[in-house]
C-alpha cells in the first residue's frame, strides 16, 4: 500500500473536526469566524472526499491485486444527487460529524442544505445509473461508471405566469469539491474527414482514418462510496482542444483562429440535451456520444494492456453495459480500435466485441428509438459507417443463409431504408451484444414481442429481464431518517444491506402503538414539506390532508393530465355542494417538460391554472389544494417521497418501461394508485393486490381497444362527467377567461387521445373514491402503508446489480480487508 494510511483520514469526531478546520484554513484560506455557507460546505465536502478517496484507492489496489473481472457502465447520463449526506451515511459518521460541527457552533443540516447537485441527466435513466453506482460500490464489484462531464446539466425550471421557463444550470459555478481532474488521463478523439483503404506489405488490408478534427478528452473522477464497504469511481470526460491546436504553434496572425478552435472543441461537453424519450438527431449529440465512448474504450484498453494482458482477452476482463443505445456507437468503435489500430482480424475482433457488450433497453416508444441518418453518421464518423455496413452485410448474409424473407431482412437490417436511410442504433446494440435486457418483467416481455421481436426469435437466449431497483440507502436512510430510525429500532440495521429483511416489519402492521409512530413520522415529513412548499410557491397547505403526489418528467404517456381531469371533477363537485366522500387532499405535482415539447408545457400551464383556481376559492380550498413545485431534481425528490401518502403511477399500460419513482414512494410508505404498467405490476405482486389501488386497461385491452377503433369522442358524448370536465377546459373559467389556451389539449383528447385517458377516466375516478374511503380509516391505511414497506424488499438496486452480476456480467465481488 502506498502513501496515506488510515490514520490520515480518521473517522472520530476529533479527526473530522481537525480535518475540517484544516481544509477551511489551507484549502479555502478562511478562519471559522469569516466564512460563507459555501466555504463551510466545501471544507466539509473536501474532508469527506479525502476519506472517500482512501476507500477508493484501497478498492483499486485490491481489484488489481486479485486481477478481478470487472464492469464498465457506459451512460450518457448520471444524476447522483447531493453527495455529502450519502457519503456520511456510507462512512457511518453522521453523528460524529454532527457533533464535530456542533462544537464549532455549526449545524450539519444547514451545511447539507448548501449542496447543489450535478444535473447530468434527464430523469429515470440517469438516476438509475447513479443508483447502480451506489450498489456496485456497496457490493464491492470491480467497476467504473463512464460518462460526460456536461458543463451545463439539465436546465433549471422556473414558473413564470404559470409557464415553464428554462435557465441554464451552472452547477460548477461555486466549484465542485467532489471531483478530481486527471490531466494525465486524456485521449484524443477524431471526427470527420475520410478513410483510405490499402493493402500493406504483408498483404494485410488496412484502413486509415484521416479526420478533419481532433479533440482531447480529460478524465474527471468522482469517488462513489458504498455502504460500509468499497468505493468506485464515476469517470466523466470533458472535451478540450488538443495541444497541437494551442496558439503557441500558430503564428501571431492565427492566434484568434486557434482560440476559436479551442472554444469550438469545448462545445462538445457544454450542455446536456434536455429531451428524454424523444430524439433530436442533432449533430452535436452524436459527437457527444462518440466522444465519451471513444475516451472510455481507450481508457479501458489502456487499463487492460497496462497490466501486461493481451488485447485478445479483453472480453475476459471486462463486461461493458450500454445504458440504452446512447453509447451504442461503442460497438463500431471497439471494432475500429481492434481491427484498425491493434491489427486484430475482423472475425476475431467481432467475437471479442460480441462477448464484451450487453445492452439495456429503456423504452418501447417509437419516437424514442435512436436513429442516425447515414449522411450525418458518414460525415462525422466515416470509418464507423463503413464498419456498421460491414457488420450489417455479414449479419444479413447470415439471415439469408437461414432462409429469411426479404421483408424480414429489411426489418432486421441495421439500416432503415424507408425514407432517408438511417442507422437503427437498437439493432446495432442488439447484434453487437451477448445479452439484451428490459427493465421490468412487462417491459422485457413487450421488448421481445414488439420492438425486437425478430431478434428474440433468432437469439432467444440473448434476451432477459433485470427489473430496476433504487438506492434505498439514499431514498430512505438518508432522506427519511425518521422512518429509518423507526425501522431500525424494530428490526435492526440489516435492511441497509439486505432490503428483504424489511419483511420483519410485517408483524407490526396491526400494532396500534407502532402504527401511531408510523403516522407521526409521516406527519413530521409532511410538515417539513409543507414549509418547503410555502417557501417555494407561497401556497399554504395543511399537513393533515392526504398528500397525493405525481412527480416525474412531464409526458403525455405518463398522463399527468388524467390526474388534472380528476381534480377538475372534484372542483366541480365541490362547487355543486356535493362534498360527501371527498377526503381533504393536497395534490402535488413536479417535473420538467422538454423545452420543445409544446403539449407537455401546456400540461404544466394547466396544472398551474387549476392550482390558481382551486387555491384561491374559499369554498374549495378547505377540501382540496393543488401545488406545482418548480425545478424537480434529486434533492427535491428526497424531500417529496418521504412526505407522500399516495403515489400516482398512472401511465398508459405498456408505455412506462419500469418507473423507479413508484419504488421510492412505496419504500417511504406511500400507497400507490396505478396501472398495470412497468414495475407497477411487480410492486403490486409483492405488496398484494389488496394493498394497491389498481385501475385502467391492461396492455392487451389497450391493443384490443385500438384494433376495434378507439373513438374518444364517443366517451365525450356518452359520459356526462367527461363532457363536463373537458368543456370546463375551454370554458374560460381557467386562466382568467382565456378560452383558447387549452384548446390544443382539448382537441388532442377528443380527436386522438393517443394515451386513452378518456377510456381510463371512470375507472380512475372510481379508484379515487376507494382511496378516500380507505384514507378515512387511518388504521386501515397505516396497516397497508406498513405492509407496502415490509414487502418492497425486491426493489433495491442492490438486487438489480446482483442480477446483472449473476446473469449477465459473470462478475464477483472483491471484498476489502482494512
Ligand atoms: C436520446 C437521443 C438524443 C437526445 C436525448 C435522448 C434521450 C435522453 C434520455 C432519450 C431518452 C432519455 C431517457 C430515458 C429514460 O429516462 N427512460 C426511463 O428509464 C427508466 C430507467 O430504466 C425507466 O424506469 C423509465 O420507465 C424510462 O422511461
Amino acid at each position: 500500500s502506498i502513501g496515506a494510511g488510515a490514520s490520515d483520514v480518521g473517522l472520530s469526531k476529533e479527526d473530522i473536526k481537525k480535518a475540517f478546520l484544516h481544509k477551511l484554513f489551507y484549502h479555502l484560506g478562511r478562519v471559522p469566524a469569516l466564512t460563507t455557507p459555501n466555504d463551510l460546505y466545501t471544507a466539509m465536502a473536501l474532508t469527506i472526499r479525502d476519506r472517500a478517496l482512501r476507500k477508493f484507492v484501497r478498492s483499486i489496489e485490491e481489484f488489481t491485486q486479485q486481477d478481478a473481472r470487472g464492469v464498465a457502465y457506459l451512460s450518457a447520463e448520471y444524476l447522483p444527487g447531493p453527495h455529502l449526506g450519502n457519503n456520511l451515511l456510507n462512512l457511518h459518521i453522521v453523528e460524529e460529524t454532527k457533533e464535530a460541527l456542533a462544537e464549532l457552533d455549526l449545524d450539519l443540516d444547514e451545511i447539507l442544505d448548501q449542496e447543489g447537485e450535478p444535473g447530468l441527466g434527464n430523469g429515470g435513466l440517469g438516476r438509475l445509473a447513479s443508483c447502480f453506482m451506489d450498489s456496485l460500490a456497496t457490493l464491492g464489484i470491480p467497476s467504473i461508471g463512464y460518462g460526460i462531464r456536461y458543463e451545463f446539466g439539465i436546465f433549471k425550471q422556473e414558473i413564470k405566469e404559470g409557464w415553464q421557463m428554462e435557465t441554464t444550470d451552472k452547477w460548477l459555478h461555486s466549484g465542485n469539491p467532489w471531483e478530481i481532474v486527471r490531466p494525465e488521463i486524456s485521449y484524443v478523439v477524431k471526427f470527420g474527414g475520410r478513410t483510405e483503404h490499402r493493402t500493406n506489405g504483408q498483404n494485410r488490408y488496412e484502413v486509415d482514418w484521416l479526420p478533419d478534427s481532433e479533440i482531447k478528452g480529460t478524465a474527471y473522477d468522482t469517488p462513489i462510496l458504498g455502504y460500509q464497504s468499497n468505493g468506485i469511481i464515476m469517470r466523466l470526460w470533458k472535451a478540450e482542444a488538443v495541444e497541437s491546436f494551442d496558439f503557441s504553434v500558430y503564428n501571431i496572425g492565427d492566434y484568434y483562429r486557434a482560440v476559436e478552435k479551442k472554444l469550438r472543441s469545448e462545445n462538445i461537453t457544454k450542455v446536456l440535451y434536455p429531451n428524454d424519450e424523444n430524439l433530436s438527431g442533432k449533430e452535436l449529440r452524436l459527437k457527444q456520444q462518440y466522444f465519451f465512448v471513444s475516451c472510455s474504450l481507450q481508457d479501458m484498453i489502456r487499463l487492460h494492456t497496462m497490466q501486461g494482458r493481451k488485447l485478445k482477452k479483453f472480453h475476459e476482463k471486462f463486461a461493458i453495459q450500454l445504458n440504452d443505445t446512447h453509447p451504442s456507437i461503442a460497438v463500431a468503435e471497439l471494432m475500429r480500435l481492434l481491427v484498425d489500430e491493434h491489427e486484430i482480424e475482423w472475425d476475431e475482433a467481432w467475437d471479442i466485441t460480441r462477448q464484451t457488450f450487453a445492452y439495456t433497453n429503456h423504452t418501447l416508444l417509437p419516437e424514442a428509438l435512436e436513429k442516425w441518418t447515414v449522411s450525418l453518421l458518414g460525415r462525422i464518423l466515416p470509418r464507423h459507417l463503413e464498419i456498421i455496413y460491414e457488420i450489417n452485410s455479414r449479419f444479413l448474409e447470415e439471415l439469408r443463409d437461414k432462409g429469411y424473407s426479404g421483408d424480414q431482412i429489411a426489418r432486421m437490417s441495421l439500416i432503415d431504408e424507408q425514407g432517408e436511410p438511417s442507422v437503427r442504433m437498437a439493432h446495432l446494440a442488439t447484434v453487437g451484444s451477448f445479452k439484451v435486457n428490459g427493465v421490468s418483467e412487462l417491459h422485457s416481455r413487450l421488448l421481445k414481442s414488439q420492438v425486437l421481436n425478430d431478434f428474440a426469435d433468432l437469439w432467444p437466449g440473448k434476451f432477459t429481464n433485470v427489473t430496476n431497483g433504487v438506492a434505498h440507502r439514499r431514498f430512505v436512510a438518508v432522506s427519511n431518517p425518521g422512518l429509518a430510525n423507526l425501522i431500525s429500532e424494530k428490526i435492526g440495521f440489516g435492511w441497509l444491506t439486505n432490503l428483504s429483511s424489511l419483511s420483519e416489519l410485517e408483524k407490526f402492521a396491526k400494532d396500534e402503538k407502532f402504527q401511531q409512530r408510523w403516522r407521526d413520522v409521516k406527519l413530521q415529513n409532511k410538515t417539513a414539506l409543507t414549509r418547503f412548499i410555502e417557501e417555494q410557491t407561497g401556497v399554504k397547505v395543511d399537513p393533515d390532508m392526504l398528500f397525493d403526489v405525481q412527480v416525474k418528467r412531464i409526458h403525455e404517456y405518463k398522463r399527468q393530465h388524467l390526474m388534472v381531469l380528476h381534480i377538475i371533477d372534484l372542483y366541480l363537485r365541490i362547487k355543486d355542494g356535493k362534498t360527501e366522500n371527498i377526503a381533504p387532499s393536497t395534490f402535488i405535482f413536479a417535473g420538467k417538460a422538454a423545452p420543445g415539447y409544446f403539449l407537455a408545457k401546456l400540461i404544466i400551464r394547466l396544472i398551474t391554472a387549476v392550482a390558481d383556481l382551486v387555491n384561491d376559492d374559499e369554498e374549495v380550498n378547505k377540501l382540496i389544494k393543488v401545488v406545482f413545485l418548480p425545478n424537480f431534481n434529486v434533492k427535491q425528490a428526497q424531500r417529496v417521497y418521504p412526505a407522500a401518502d399516495l403515489s400516482e403511477q398512472i401511465s398508459m399500460a405498456g408505455k412506462e418501461a419500469s418507473g423507479t419513482g413508484n419504488m421510492k414512494f412505496a419504500l417511504n410508505g406511500a400507497l400507490t394508485i396505478g396501472t398495470l404498467d412497468g414495475a407497477n405490476v411487480e410492486i403490486r405482486e409483492e405488496v398484494g393486490d389488496e394493498n394497491f389501488f389498481l385501475f385502467g386497461q391492461t396492455t392487451e385491452e389497450i391493443q384490443q381497444t385500438r384494433r376495434e377503433g378507439y373513438r374518444p369522442y364517443q366517451y365525450y358524448e356518452e359520459n356526462e362527467k367527461i363532457k363536463r370536465v373537458l368543456d370546463f377546459l375551454v370554458s374560460g373559467e381557467l386562466a382568467n377567461g382565456d378560452k383558447d389556451l387549452f384548446k390544443p389539449l382539448y382537441h388532442n383528447l377528443l380527436q386522438q387521445d393517443p394515451y386513452q385517458l378518456l377510456k381510463d377516466f371512470d375507472s380512475y375516478c372510481a379508484k379515487k373514491e376507494e382511496v378516500f374511503k380507505v384514507w378515512n380509516d387511518q388504521e386501515e391505511w397505516t396497516k397497508k402503508s406498513i405492509l407496502n414497506v415490509a414487502r418492497m424488499g425486491k426493489f433495491s438496486s442492490d438486487r438489480s446489480i446482483q442480477d446483472y452480476c449473476d446473469r449477465i456480467w459473470q462478475v464477483k465481488p472483491v471484498k476489502i480487508q482494512e
